[in-house]
């Protein structure tokens, strides 16, 4: 192997070495996917307790054989509604995005014994002096 070869092994190495190193950080930092699946039995909403990142979003999908709402808790009051689905019908999926940092319980306006909570917490990356708690 001549030496325009051998460096440009390394440099091809070194690259891959770099990216790898990078990717496990930027992956934690990348926002993810939270499903929440709708169902006929309890829980109702599997997982009924979710936690997430700020930036993560969160999916439910209706797999029971009846319509649903996913209703933030505060959608009955005058200010603060942060999600509301609408009827959800079976085989449909809703999605909610960029949550602000907190705690929102949520239940269905048709079958009200059906509740989850879902807590979103800030990226661990941040070193954060929260003025919300
Ligand atoms: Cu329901």
């Amino acid at each position: 192997m001549n030496a325009y070869l051998w460096k440009r092994l390394v440099f091809v190495m070194v690259l891959i070495g770099v990216v790898g190193f990078l990717s496990v950080p930027m992956g934690l930092a990348v926002p993810g996917n939270s499903e929440i699946l709708v169902l006929d039995r309890e829980p109702f909403y599997s997982p009924a307790s979710v936690n997430l990142q700020a930036g993560q979003s969160i999916q439910w999908q209706n797999q029971s054989s009846q319509s649903h709402t996913i209703t933030h808790d505060r959608c009955g009051e005058r200010y603060g509604c942060a999600f509301h689905s609408g009827h959800l019908h079976p085989g449909e999926d809703f999605t909610v995005r960029d949550l602000a940092t907190g705690t929102y319980p949520y239940h269905c306006n048709i079958h009200p014994f059906m509740r989850g909570v879902i807590v979103v917490d800030q990226k661990p990356t941040r070193n954060y002096h929260s003025t919300e708690l």
